[in-house]
């Protein structure tokens, strides 16, 4: 049984959609909000140091954390290539760029923008600093849109785990009606990705309407 330490709607859903889709057994434990509730943060940094979202507990006892290594190590185990395209598969390689361009360039905005505190002391620079790091995650998210508009994001081929990484950061800042405005394309995908049958109970558990 693994064990999934989340919280309804956070990055925790990432990994969710992809136990479900895998149909494997999971525990989920709701860890509270942890910008809000020291114990939550406390609690999970005796699993993960860095207490973020996901966490993941193997079977084994194992512990990882990082949303593209869960993903890409559910594949490994489950040997499917369902929501990772196959190392020799032509996708592959786009696939790669835009897992580790959506978690190493977008991801990192809501680190800085959640709580600028932690970065900047100063009330009124943290104004600025939250605004510019708000602008340049618009700026990131365009150039998501370009791939996608231009068919160099795998996602309009075929369904893969990016699909689920967009349906689930659209419902975060700056939101679905943002990306419906600016991002259509990315949008689109996200409103696709709502329906999918095998990710209602996913998608009741964290967004529900
Ligand atoms: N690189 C991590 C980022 C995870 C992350 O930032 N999760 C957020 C929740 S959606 C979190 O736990 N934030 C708490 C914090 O920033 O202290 C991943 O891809 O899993």
């Amino acid at each position: 049984m693994y064990k999934l330490f989340g919280e309804p709607g956070w990055g925790s859903a990432l990994i969710e959609a992809q136990l479900q889709w895998y149909q494997l057994p999971f525990e989920f434990e709701s860890v509270g909000d942890l910008f809000r509730s020291h114990g939550a943060r406390e609690r999970l940094t005796r699993v993960n140091p860095l207490a973020q979202i996901p966490t993941l507990v193997m079977p084994d006892g194992q512990v990882i954390t990082e949303s593209a290594a869960i993903t890409l190590y559910l594949a490994d185990i489950t040997k499917s290539d369902e929501l990772v395209p196959a190392a020799d598969s032509p996708e592959r390689c786009a696939f790669l760029r835009w897992l580790v361009f959506l978690i190493a360039n977008i991801y990192p905005t809501f680190t800085y923008k959640d709580d600028p505190s932690r970065f900047v002391t100063d009330k009124s620079a943290q104004e600025d600093f939250s605004k510019n790091v708000g602008q340049y995650r618009s700026r990131l998210w365009k150039i998501v849109e370009e791939a996608v508009q231009t068919e160099q994001f795998p996602t309009n081929r075929s369904f893969s785990a990016l699909d689920i990484y967009l349906c689930v950061m659209t419902r975060w800042q700056p939101g679905r009606d943002w990306f419906a405005q600016h991002c259509p394309a990315v949008y689109n995908i996200a409103r696709r990705v709502d329906g999918h049958p095998k990710l209602m109970a996913c998608w009741q558990h964290n967004f529900p309407e």
